[in-house]
């Protein structure tokens, strides 16, 4: 096990936390995310997910949400393009029939990022296995999408992976994963992160103070950055925009998953200075300071 540092990255991950850029690039250089996220009542949540992966430095992102939220949601963040998914009847919540659009969307995009406020819906876990199975590319799942893997009940019979592929759940997403009570979990994060990530070949998140990021080869890394200030709704969002915004930049898996948990705990202290104080950082001031 390695304490996250920038050292660490540069030496074990071949990840830099000053993240030169090409002076000559252009937004095609730093790759496309797609997000697939956000819901009637959660859609904060993508819209989060999406300014992140911004923030984090990709070219361009495309958020896929519900097709009657597109017009409320068109002014708040300007940078992102939007794309209408089928939604339920009504209106506002997703349904698998959306599953052979966002498949659609994807082929033009270079990472899937799927989660942050989508909720459940009937058929969901097909949906998701969908993808998985079918997606070729990076991908991010978190969240309500983390909850359909527990929920699927058949996900060790899944097709493997060959891209990189992280799941960023919070210790409450970990232990339905895991059918163990949370505090259970919480004795032993590291063991339960890293036999989950060698167990399934993804890179796996367990969040909370001192995120613990487990590769696919079981190596463990400890966060050293974050704040009591992250502690609000939305920073897990925030989360995973940057990891899909890192791995659209060509990171690997591991890379992406460490200096994105790195990163944004930095800019969460960043974010609590700013404030003045922890209690009143809020989601939005994470991406503001990256
Ligand atoms: P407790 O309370 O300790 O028993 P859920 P969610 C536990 C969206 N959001 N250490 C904890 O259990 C998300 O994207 C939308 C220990 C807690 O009660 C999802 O789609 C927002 N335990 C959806 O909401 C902003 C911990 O897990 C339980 C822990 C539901 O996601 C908010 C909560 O987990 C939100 O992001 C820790 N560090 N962290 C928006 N603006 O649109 C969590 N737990 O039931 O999975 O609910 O995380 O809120
Ligand atoms: P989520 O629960 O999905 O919104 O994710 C919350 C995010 O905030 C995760 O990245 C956590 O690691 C981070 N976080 C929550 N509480 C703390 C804390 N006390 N110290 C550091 N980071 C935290
Ligand atoms: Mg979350």
């Amino acid at each position: 096990t390695h304490l996250l540092t920038p050292h660490v990255l540069r030496t074990e991950l071949g990840a830099d936390v000053s993240r030169r850029r090409a002076p000559d690039g252009h937004k095609g250089t730093y790759g496309h995310v797609l997000t697939v996220g956000g819901s009637r009542t959660m859609s904060g949540a993508g819209l989060l997910a999406s300014r992140a992966a911004l923030r984090a430095g990709c070219g361009l992102v495309t958020w896929a949400l519900p097709a009657s939220l597109v017009l409320p949601l068109s002014g708040a963040a300007p940078e992102v393009m939007l794309a209408p998914a089928t939604e339920e009847e009504s209106g506002g919540y997703w349904n698998e029939a959306s599953a052979e659009q966002v498949l659609a969307l994807a082929k033009s995009r270079d990472v899937l990022a799927v989660g942050p406020g989508l909720g459940r819906f009937e058929g969901d876990a097909r949906w998701l296995r969908r993808l998985w199975e079918e997606w070729e590319g990076p991908l991010v799942v978190d969240a309500d999408a983390l909850n359909m893997l527990s929920a699927a009940g058949d996900f060790g019979t899944w097709k493997p992976r060959a891209a990189a592929t992280v799941l960023t759940p919070h210790p409450g997403e970990m232990s339905r994963l895991l059918g163990i009570p949370t505090a259970e979990l919480q004795r032993d994060r590291i063991g339960a992160a890293a036999g989950f990530a060698t167990g399934h070949g993804v890179t796996l998140v367990l969040k909370g103070a001192h995120t613990v990021v487990a590769s696919p080869d079981g190596q463990t890394y400890i966060n050293t950055t974050g704040t009591s200030g992250m502690a609000t709704g939305g920073t897990g969002d925030v989360l995973t925009g940057i990891i899909a915004g890192l791995l659209a930049q060509g990171h690997a898996g591991p890379s992406a998953a460490a200096l994105g948990v790195w990163l944004h705990g930095r800019a969460g202290e960043r974010a609590a200075r700013h404030r003045g104080h922890p209690a009143s950082v809020i989601a939005g001031d994470v991406i503001e300071a990256l």
